[in-house]
This record gives C-alpha cells, structure tokens and sequence, in this order.
C-alpha cells in the first residue's frame, strides 16, 4: 500500500503578539505547510501538538488557523491531531476541543474510558491505515498515562503513534538537564512514531530498525535564540511505498533570516557603534527578517548609550522586513558581579546586589547608603501585587503614593 501524509509539530501559532511583522511570517509557515501538503497530494495530515502557542489563542489567530484547516477539510484530507503541552488551559480543557466540535480535526487520544483505558486507534477512511496518540502535557505530567492507557498496535496494518515529549536517549544537547520519556515507554510495534515537543528535526530508526521515529521540529522559529540554528523549520513529507518509509523536510518559512551577532568582550561605546556599523554598511537585506545580538561588556557607559535606533534605520534602509533585537548581553562594565553562598534569601542576594553597586552614578544629594535604602524600599513596593477585588485603579494609586513616599515627593 502506498500513501503520503504531512507530520508538522509545534506551530505555536499567536507567538509573537507584539510584532505584526513576525506573526505573519509565522502564520505563513503554518499556511506554507498546509500549502505544500496539499500539492503534494498527502492522504492526511498529522499535527502533534502545540498547534497554538496557548490556550486561549486571539479570535484573529482561532480564524487564521480554521481558515487554513478548511483548505483540507474541502480536499477531504483529514487532519489527526493531538493537543500539545501549550494546548491545555489550567481546567484542563484545550482550544484543539473546538477544532475538534467542528470536525476540522480529529482528536487522535481517544482512550476507550478513563480507568483501565485502552487507546483507541482511528482506522484511516477504510484502509490498514490506523492511527493514536498521547497528548503532551507541562512538566511532563503525560508520562503517567503512558502506564495508565494500554497501546497496542493493530495487526497486519501500518501503525502511526502520535505524542509530544522529548525522548530521553535522542534529546539535544543543550537540554540535558531537562528530564523526557525514555524509550522504553512508548509503545512496541508501531511503524512510525510521530513526535512533536522538541523544535528540532530529528530521526532515527527504532525498534531494531523496523519503525521510524521523528520529530519535523517547529515550522518557524519560536523564540530569537532559535533563528537561524540548524535543522528547523520545517515539516516533514512522509511517503510510505511498499511499506517503506521515505521522509522527506520541506521548508515552511517565507522570507530568509539574517542573523547579525556581535560578540565583544570589553568595548567603547564608540567601538560597538563603529562594529555595528561596518556589519550593516553594504548588506542587502531586502525582504529579510533581520536578528540583531549584540553582547559586550561597556567600558564607558551604560547599554542605553550605545545609539542602536540609528542602525536599525539603516537595516531598514536597506529593505529589511523588520528588525528583531536581542540586546540582554549589553551590560554595563559598571555593574559589579555578586557572588551568592547557596542557602541566601531572596532579601540577603536583594541587599548584596543592591549595597555593592550604589555609588557607581554620581547624583546630586545621594549617597551610597541612601541609594541603597531607596533600592531596598522600590522592591518592597513592587513585591505587592494586587489584592483580591482590588480595582487597577486604586492599585496603581497606591503604588504611585507608596513610590512618591519613598523620593519624599
Ligand atoms: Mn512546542
């Protein structure tokens, strides 16, 4: 039997609220994926979870997202899905329950009943084709249900398990502390394993080299760390033809990503403009989204010294779509690093930071012990949050009062 299906993972649809430029670009990727699923003629679509970055996505974003499923539901392509850990709102409830209302979806973690539950595999239309999963949930609080529901595959048929969490033995470096299913639990016997959680493409061969197992990775970039690293975003092509399985990442993003980096150790502020400066000069960055990190530590000022409004104009200039910043390593060579003993309080580390950096800037009428008293007291004042009924506006008046009593004007 042959057939074709599409395995994204990990849209987060509604990440960047607060960049138009960055929403559409990652609303394209999901529209770019539906796109290419259809011209390539897949049988069905799997998305395994994290379709919406939260719970409780904006209605644009709800509308964009039913939109494109609609392409696939008029093509009589269905989408099997299963919620991922971003899905879920505290109750319990996820938004993938409305897709799932208006037959836009298929939810693929269908446990026959709650105890002593065994997983329900979806026969495909009428083929050998049969299809489960096991939603992901934060903290990894779906590993649980891996002991609780029974998964078997069907007999004589292609199996595809669905589920979103890292595994163990194959999780990337850089998460090593971060704790994932091992192997062992997911289930013996199935063809293809498709995972979602992890951002980054990966695959391999399980079961001693008789299933497949991957996961696409995330269709656009989800935080500006993530821009241009390796092996992301796409979604993953799978055609299985006499039982073999050939995969096949497909490019999802619009536009083409710059990344500008610049690392300095110690540096004038007339340095790091003049660095900046010769990166931008004589690029083209037409139609680019352009990443500007900028890390070093200022010798002769503070981060808000060095004039990065000006460099921006100038990426623009040069026709870039928009320009993201990440600018948390500029710091100021002024600030002095605490060291901490383990076991301090939050009020012990408060006072240290607070009582080794005062003094640095000269201000007229301020010392060192008084600038630390006034430190001390504006985190007391911004350690009270808003009580119970307390209206914004009487909140914000006593913040403002208690704020005014500690300048004394
Ligand atoms: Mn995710």
């Amino acid at each position: 039997m042959n057939f074709k299906f599409a395995h994204i993972a990990d849209c987060h649809l509604d990440t960047y609220s607060r960049s138009n430029v960055l929403q559409n670009e990652l609303n394209l990727s999901f529209s770019n994926a539906i796109e290419s699923a259809i011209k390539n003629n897949v049988n069905f679509v799997l998305i395994c979870g994290d379709l919406f970055n939260n719970a409780s996505p904006t209605l644009s974003t709800l509308v964009f997202a039913i939109e494109n499923l609609k392409k696939l539901k008029d093509r009589k392509i269905p989408v099997y899905a299963i919620a991922g850990s971003h899905d879920f709102m505290p109750s319990g409830h996820t938004i993938l329950n409305v897709l799932n209302a208006a037959d836009l979806t298929i939810n693929a973690y269908n446990p026959v009943n709650e105890e002593n539950a065994e997983l329900n595999l979806i026969q495909h239309r009428d083929t050998n084709i049969y299809i489960g999963g096991i939603i992901g949930r934060i903290r990894g609080l779906d590993r649980q249900l891996y002991d609780q529901i029974k998964i078997r595959p069907k007999e004589n048929a292609f199996n595809i398990f669905m589920f979103h969490n890292g595994i163990e033995e194959f999780k990337p470096k850089i998460m090593k502390n971060t704790e994932f299913l091992p192997l062992s639990c997911l289930p013996k016997g199935f063809n293809y394993y498709a995972a979602g959680h992890i951002h980054e493409f990966f695959e391999t061969k399980i079961n001693e080299g008789k299933s497949t197992l991957l996961f696409p990775g995330s269709p656009y970039p989800t935080n500006i760390g993530d821009f241009g690293q390796q092996n992301r975003n796409q979604y993953v092509l799978v055609e299985v033809r006499d039982n073999n399985i050939y995969t096949k990442r497909i490019r999802t993003y619009e536009h083409d990503f710059v990344v500008l980096n610049i690392e300095m150790k110690k540096a004038k502020i007339n340095e790091i403009e003049a660095k900046l400066d010769n990166l931008v000069k004589n690029t083209d960055f037409s139609n680019k989204v352009v990443i500007l990190k900028v890390k070093a530590k200022i010798e002769d000022g503070k981060a808000g010294d060095v004039n990065i409004s000006e460099v921006e104009d100038k990426i623009m200039k040069r026709g870039a779509l928009v320009v993201e910043k990440n600018l948390s390593g500029l710091t100021s060579g002024t600030i002095l690093k605490t060291r901490f003993d383990k076991g301090s309080s939050a009020r012990e580390i408060e006072e240290r930071i607070a009582g080794e950096n005062t003094g640095i800037v000269k201000i007229d009428g301020m010392d060192a012990e008084k600038e630390k008293k006034i430190i001390l007291e504006l985190i007391n004042v911004l350690k009270i949050s808003k009580k119970p009924g307390q209206t914004n506006a009487v909140y914000e008046d006593e913040f403002v009062a208690s704020c005014r009593k500690i300048f004394d004007v």
